[in-house]
């Protein structure tokens, strides 16, 4: 069913998203009279979305940056691996092979943030140099988000901290740090980097299909808030879900709403080369597609890993099957034969 409220119930410029979600997504969930409910689709007038800042790059700008908006090919990002417990000196050196094997965005994981033994200050400081080897010896930007979740206080100072030693994109965990955090930070003039939105611990409130809040509703929050990237879900992989739905939420982030610049999906998780094509075919070419351990797990390592997804988007992109390209470049013809392929059949 449809649930029309009055404009005047939401107070979007001081209330933001919070004022939204305790209206439309609130009390109701817990109702005993109710055995299960779930929340498909928000959709906002513009007197409400007028308050919000949406990204402050979107999709162009992003591509104008990386260099891809003539060919519009999909960007290609992972995830330092593994996921915690590598010093700034050793996710230095994944970031420079993954710069050099071809990538256009690197993120720290989820978990990461301002640990002992991989401080945020040195972290930055030491790949962004790394990023600055890999420009000057392929000419390639790469950007590097840095996970600055965490309370507050703490969360603007590492903003800070990070812009301060070069980051060129800041990530936030945007389910447990909230939609203001993400909200402070995109309209802030004075913070020039673009966001990367990780939307971990969405699925104990969207996995259930008879309970909870839907995927949709959460990216639209994302790109309201001003993600410039938001992960929205891969159709292949390994949290993969309904073809239909996933394409219907990817779309979310780049449809025309009410004059916010869009946001790039992500398609991230259990991605390798073999399933490279199969994600493009569903979500399309305005994507990132984002892999960490079908990266760095390929048997020769993570610049032969980056290489190899780099040779599928191509592959891709001259509209050659993957494995028909495979047999004239190695890297990905090893990396099929490690992870195999698969296509999708539409649900
Ligand atoms: C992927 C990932 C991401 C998930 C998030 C991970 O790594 O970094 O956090 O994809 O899921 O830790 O699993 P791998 P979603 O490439 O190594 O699987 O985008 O669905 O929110
Ligand atoms: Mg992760």
């Amino acid at each position: 069913m449809t649930v029309a409220f009055p404009d005047e119930l939401f107070d979007a410029e001081s209330g933001g998203i919070p004022n939204i979600l305790s209206i439309v997504a609130g009390n109701l969930f817990g109702l005993s009279s109710l055995k299960n409910v779930r929340l498909l689709d928000v959709e906002l007038p513009k007197s409400v979305v007028q308050f919000f800042p949406g990204p402050k790059f979107g999709i162009r700008e992003l591509r104008k940056i990386a260099g891809t908006l003539e060919n519009g090919r999909p960007h290609l990002g992972t995830i330092v691996k593994p996921k915690v417990g590598l010093t700034p000196d050793e996710t230095a050196r994944v970031a420079y092979e993954a710069a050099i094997g071809g990538v256009d965005f690197i993120k720290d994981d989820e978990t990461l943030g301002n640990q002992k033994f991989c401080p945020l200050e040195d972290r930055v400081a030491k790949v962004m140099e790394a990023l600055d080897k890999a420009k000057s010896e392929t000419g390639r930007h790469v950007f590097y988000a840095v996970n600055v979740t965490g309370k507050y206080d703490s969360l603007m100072k590492m903003v800070e901290v990070a812009i301060r030693h070069g980051a060129n994109m800041i990530m936030i965990d945007v389910l447990t740090t909230g939609f203001s955090a993400v909200q402070r930070i995109a309209q802030d003039p004075s913070i020039k980097v673009p966001l990367h939105i990780h939307r971990t611990m969405h699925a104990a409130m969207t996995r259930n299909p008879r309970h909870g809040v839907h995927t949709l509703v959460i990216t639209k929050l994302m790109r309201l808030a001003g993600a410039d990237q938001a992960h929205t879900g891969a159709a292949a992989g390994k949290m993969e879900k309904a073809v239909k739905e996933q394409r219907k939420v990817a779309q979310a982030a780049r449809d025309d709403w009410h004059g916010l610049k869009t946001t790039f999906p992500v398609a991230s998780g259990g991605i390798h080369p073999g399933i490279v094509a199969a994600n493009f075919e569903v979500l399309g070419n305005d994507l990132v597609i984002n892999a960490g351990g079908g990266i760095h797990g390929h048997p020769l390592g993570t610049r032969a890993g980056a290489t190899a997804m780099r040779q599928a988007i191509d592959a891709w992109m001259e509209k050659i099957p993957t494995v028909e390209y495979a047999k004239t470049h190695d890297d990905l013809k090893i990396a099929l034969k490690h992870w195999g392929r698969r296509y999708l059949r539409e649900d």
